[in-house]
């Protein structure tokens, strides 16, 4: 064995997202691509040496040739210990997990989240820190400046190490221990949720759906609902990870996830049905004929929290994404406790969770979690509902529908429009934050406008300030509509459209959102002259 200095040149673009560098595989495979991203984190990690860092990924296709490089970059930069899933795969949630419970440095996790895998799918590269959540915004610029400046990266010639052989191996002064992915995990969960009284609710004769989307979530399902649980046998669907995902795209909605939700459509369907992403931090969740909008979610969780063991003694606060909708601020209202809005992504829920600020957060986008970890957790918000079914023995239709009758319904979509030229859809975000200050006070259509900015966020714990985070323009009764670019895709840019209203009518709370939203949508469109300007008839996605 022995230590290389490889001489390197700066690459354009890397620069961490929403969640991440995420970029198309090739680009990934281009000599050097990868071994400048990790020596540029090494290079800002201050007081690594000998530390313990934790390392897997969501078993998508360059998952194992990453994490070789990875560990030969970390034994010549003097990590003293990494925890790897075995065979590679850690879900982002587990990885979360494993830092906090181990008190790892950091960690990294090899993913693209919810894009397309294989050889023409996209490959991603996380860092988190030792709260075990994203690394913050100082820490991801930092990382990118680095990468415009290396010259050099650290790398040991070795043979590989064996991923799939648990146990603990050598790679110089490194000790590698390749680990159970799902055990530590498992017993987390086990510590939050009553799994005797799911046991029985199950066992009275309900069935479940579980989609793992031939991603990271099958061993973690398999084990949980057939396993621990009971659940039979073919519960859990395309439980077994892919480098491709089976050619799907692991995303958890309406579109992507249709095989299960036509399943929980059908007249004798399962009363339960959920599914995650490709490294299992989102959630999709069903009722028989029934699908419940993440905002929702996140706030049914919290208005049933006392329900569950690990949430028994209260909530000190909530919450979500500035597009995630205001259902989860009619329940902090009512429990009398705090509910914050921050920027999208995760990484900004960090301090609130370890200031103790908030228990539950959550965003629009198939997102729920809470201090139990630093990431959102796609299986915890899986069993967090079947605890409240456990309990309340009523279908999650029900269980929604009163909480509208109680709340009132915060009626919410959000259409994306995918891939289109990023000149077109910087033009229309930057003209529309040109036309924002005219329209406060304005009637349009039935509502007037309250208020209309680009949304900038001030930490509350840290003081730093983000701005820049997506054009919100308010009404007065509280709807809204919020224009934002994706910071995850590779390909083009993609506009997300979210649009809200505050129903109180219980009579009109079964209406299609795509009917109760249509005035909205229409000056969604007007507003921003969608249509005209990216001559798109429909949006890509709808959820
Ligand atoms: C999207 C979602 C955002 C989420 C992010 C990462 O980001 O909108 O809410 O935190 O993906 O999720 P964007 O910038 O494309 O809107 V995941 O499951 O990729 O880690
Ligand atoms: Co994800």
């Amino acid at each position: 064995m022995s230590l290389h200095i490889v001489p390197t040149t700066p690459f354009p673009g890397q620069r961490p997202g929403t969640s991440g560098l995420r970029k198309p595989v090739s680009v990934f495979q281009q000599p050097h691509y990868l071994e400048n991203f990790i020596q540029s984190i090494f290079d800002v990690l201050e007081g690594s040496a000998g530390q313990t860092l934790v390392v897997g990924g969501d078993g998508r296709y360059y998952n194992r040739e990453a994490i070789q490089i990875l560990l030969k970059m970390a034994a010549a930069n003097g990590i003293g210990r990494v925890l790897v899933g075995q065979g590679g795969i850690l879900s982002t949630p587990a990885v979360s997990c494993l830092i906090r419970k181990y008190g790892a440095y950091g960690g990294l996790i090899f993913s693209a989240s919810h894009n397309p895998g294989g050889p023409q799918g996209d490959f991603g590269i996380k860092y988190n820190i030792g709260n075990g959540g994203p690394a913050p915004e100082k820490v991801t610029e930092a990382i990118y400046a680095r990468t415009q400046q290396i010259r050099e990266y650290r790398i040991l010639e070795a043979p590989d190490v064996d991923l799939d052989r648990l146990g603990e191996q050598r790679l110089g002064s490194l000790t590698v221990s390749v680990i159970d992915p799902v055990a530590d995990y498992l017993s987390l969960m086990q510590r939050l949720f009553d799994f005797e009284a799911i046991r029985d609710y199950l066992a009275s004769g309900i069935r479940i759906a579980f989609d793992a989307m031939h991603a990271v979530t099958g061993p973690y399902a398999r084990a949980i609902f057939q396993g621990s649980l009971g659940a039979p046998e073919g519960s859990v669907l395309n439980g077994q990870p892919l480098p491709d995902f089976g050619g799907g795209h692991p995303d958890p909605n309406l579109v992507h996830a249709r095989s299960l939700v036509e399943l929980l459509f059908r007249e004798d369907g399962p009363d339960f049905g959920a599914a995650s992403d490709g490294d299992g931090d989102r959630n999709l969740i069903l009722g028989r004929q029934f699908y419940v909008t993440p905002s929702d979610s996140l706030a049914v969780l919290a208005a049933n929290a006392q329900l569950v063991p690990g949430y028994r003694q209260g909530l000190s606060g909530i919450a979500r994404s500035m597009p995630t909708s205001q259902a989860a601020d009619r329940v902090a209202a009512k429990l009398g406790i705090p509910c914050y809005e921050t920027p999208t992504g995760w990484k900004f829920f960090g301090n609130l969770l370890d200031a103790g600020k908030v228990t539950l957060c959550g965003e629009e986008s198939f997102g729920t979690g809470s201090h139990h970890i630093r990431e959102k957790d796609g299986l915890w918000a899986i069993l967090f509902w079947l605890n409240i079914l456990a309990a309340r023995r009523q279908p999650v239709r029900q269980i929604v529908e009163e909480h509208w009758r109680t709340y009132g319904r915060n009626v919410y979509s959000r259409h994306d429009y995918e891939g289109l030229p990023v000149e077109v859809a910087e033009a229309l975000m930057a003209d529309l934050r040109r036309s924002l200050p005219g329209w406060v006070g304005q009637r349009l259509g039935s509502h007037t406008v309250a208020y209309a900015d680009d949304f900038s966020y001030t930490d509350p714990v840290d003081g730093s300030t983000t701005s820049h985070q997506g054009i919100r323009i308010g009404f007065e009764e509280g709807s809204r509509i919020i224009y934002r670019l994706s910071g995850t895709g590779t390909y083009g840019a993609t506009l997300r459209v979210y649009l809200e209203r505050l129903e109180l009518d219980p009579a009109r709370h079964g209406l299609d959102p795509q009917v109760a939203l249509a005035e909205q949508i229409q000056l969604a469109d007007h507003l921003a002259q969608i249509r005209a300007r990216t001559g798109r008839q429909q949006p890509d996605v709808i959820t």
